[in-house]
């Protein structure tokens, strides 16, 4: 089963305990911790078999691990910002909890991970529970009927960031490979039939239609679920054995829609005679006419700005809280952005549902990046399940508007073929949302050409254009090529009558240095890149929107200019702590006036 079939929903509102804090930790370079040395040898899989929760005084046979005087790691958390000694650390670690639960016989329990990056194995009372693929995914994993009731449970977790060519994404990425439980851990209690999932989105061809797909999971399946907003009853539908039920409910006219400029949510309420889930909804509709992106209806530019999953302060490290991702999201509101792209992976839900709040939309994307094995089809079927569990979480965040199944993937026939497939499985999974990839600007005729040399003339023809709702483009005219002359007199054209976003430009820019607007690495030679670039975009006729490559500067370990980078990606238009740099104010006051041309 896919790891996003098994995936609980609404989990906010769920009785629950946080198991996040201190885990005790042992690091495995040899990766042992699961059998031992000698693989299924049953005596030395006991001393070294980490599963086993043993220890120095534990009776028996001596264990040559203790995690009771290992040391200790919080999660949610990365080990490589935590402990010196791990930083560049990339293989296992397995992590233990201590804890004790209340069990009720008659519910049932369940562990969901946030994301532990990238292969993990979890085990509950030294049994094997659950394996997961992927780093960014939430899952989760079903402990009825393992928990102890009068002691303490010991949940182990092995997790494993070592890069792998099959994987999603492959070993070569510009972000840093952060290990380790990097989101939250809950235990969540539910009724033995309970609600596993409940999409409420308008219907994107009928705006007062609301369209409610329910499915409930226990023994007694069939049942009657009632749907209500804002205290008003909409309607009730039936779920079948299997527990699924569709209905299509009217939604009164009156009810404020969510945009940008009011990003209003209403109470959603989906009960059954067995269960009952409540959660903040906003509606609106997204589409495309010809080259226009239109929310409830209107036309809008998407002044946007790209982002990673990186909170701000230092040591850089991945966002672990609402109020982290608050933070960084406020520096993209200030900036006058409507948008956000949520680059290159799945971020945190704590970023998306602040996007719900503050009013941004947003772009999601899975890490379908550089150098994938287009050929594998375990490869394909593990792209396909990240992007289930994607959606599968975010569906009804009213800020999403986007899917991205992939970025800078150059066209080849059997690249095309797997990002058809995923295409196809985003549209199945969430018929109301649009559907995009970063594309290379240069790419034409099918093939990927010479960087290096100028052209003044830029076609935007990929042939997954043809599957796609919105052509995201990356370009790094003015930095990695292009001279700024070439620039004032470059074409775009394509032959799709859709949208474009510009989902990348900027320019490397070391906070504090200053220089000639022809100096690289210097804030000045940034803005003069920006400006350059805002030039040519706004000649582009089917421009609808533009995400700038980056807010902040990232960590990023192949970036290793002394002095300059430092391990640190510089296109953020702020730094890790938050300020501006000359290229931000370049952009904010373009978007201030493209914002209001649109009205
Ligand atoms: C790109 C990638 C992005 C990099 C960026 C850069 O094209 O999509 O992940 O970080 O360029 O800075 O070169």
């Amino acid at each position: 089963m896919s790891a996003a079939n098994s995936l609980l929903t609404w989990t906010g509102c769920r009785t629950s305990e946080s198991l996040n804090g201190a885990w005790n930790a042992i690091i495995d370079v040899y990766d042992v911790g699961a059998s031992g040395p000698f693989g299924g040898d049953a005596m030395f899989a006991e001393m070294f078999g980490f599963p086993a929760d043993r220890g120095r005084n534990s009776p028996g046979r001596r264990a040559e691990y203790d995690f009771d005087t290992s040391p200790v790691l919080q999660v949610p958390g990365d080990w490589n910002t935590q402990n010196e000694r791990f930083h560049f650390y990339e293989g296992s670690m397995w992590l233990r909890k201590r804890f004790s639960a209340q069990v009720d016989a008659e519910r049932r329990t369940f562990v969901y991970f946030g994301a532990a990056n990238h292969g993990t194995w979890v085990y509950l009372n030294s049994k094997k529970v659950a394996e997961h693929e992927g780093g960014y995914g939430p899952f989760c994993v079903e402990v009825t009927g393992l928990l102890k009731p009068d002691e303490e449970n010991s949940l182990i977790v092995r997790v494993n960031n070592q890069r792998t060519k099959s994987a999603i994404p492959t070993t070569r990425t510009d972000w840093f490979n952060y290990g380790g439980i990097t989101r939250d851990v809950t235990l969540i209690e539910v009724p033995s039939t309970f609600i596993r999932d409940a999409v409420v989105q308008l219907d994107p061809a009928n705006p007062t239609v609301v369209c409610v797909d329910v499915s409930l999971d226990g023994p007694n399946a069939s049942q009657a679920v009632t749907v209500s907003v804002a205290g008003e009853t909409l309607g009730t539908l039936h779920t079948n054995e299997a527990g699924r039920g569709e209905a299509r409910f009217a939604l009164p006219s009156t009810l404020r829609r969510w945009s940008p400029s009011d990003p209003v949510r209403h109470e959603v309420t989906v009960s059954c005679e067995s269960d009952s889930v409540t959660d903040l909804i906003g509606f609106r509709t997204i589409a495309t006419k010809g080259t226009q992106i239109l929310l409830n209806g209107e036309p809008l530019f998407l002044a946007g700005i790209s982002l990673h999953d990186e909170s701000l302060g230092d040591p850089a490290r991945r966002i672990q809280t609402a109020d982290e991702a608050r933070a960084l999201l406020a520096h993209a509101k200030a900036l006058g952005c409507n948008f956000v792209r949520l680059a290159h992976y799945q971020h945190n839900e704590h970023t998306v549902r602040a996007c719900d709040e503050m009013g941004l939309m947003a772009w999601c994307e899975i890490p379908v990046y550089w150098g994938i094995d287009w050929e594998n089809e375990a490869t394909l079927a593990n792209a396909k399940d990240q992007l289930a569990e994607l959606i599968v979480r975010d569906r009804n965040r009213a800020s999403v508007i986007l899917w991205s199944v992939a970025n800078e993937t150059p066209p080849a026939e059997q690249r095309t073929v797997f990002l058809r497939a995923l295409v196809k499985e985003a549209r199945q999974l969430d018929p109301t949302r649009l559907v995009t990839a970063a594309l290379f600007s240069h790419a034409q005729g099918g093939e990927v050409f010479d960087m290096t040399k100028e052209s003044d003339h830029w076609m935007i023809d990929d042939p997954l254009g043809e599957d796609l709702d919105v052509l995201g483009v990356n370009e790094y005219h003015g930095w990695y090529y292009g001279s700024f002359e070439t620039m004032a007199k470059t074409r775009w054209s394509t032959p799709y009558d859709k949208p474009m976003i510009v989902s990348e430009f900027g320019a490397d820019a070391k906070a504090g240095l200053r220089g000639g607007n022809d100096e690289s690495w210097t804030e000045d030679f940034q803005a003069e890149v920006y400006r350059h670039q805002l030039a040519m975009l706004a000649k582009i006729p089917f421009l609808a929107g533009t995400t700038p490559w980056i807010l902040k500067d990232f960590r990023a370990p192949f970036r290793l200019l002394p002095d300059v980078q430092d391990g640190f990606n510089r296109k953020g238009l702020i730094d890790t702590n938050g300020n501006h740099k000359l290229a931000y104010d370049v952009l904010a006051s373009w978007y201030q006036d493209r914002l209001a041309q649109k009205g």
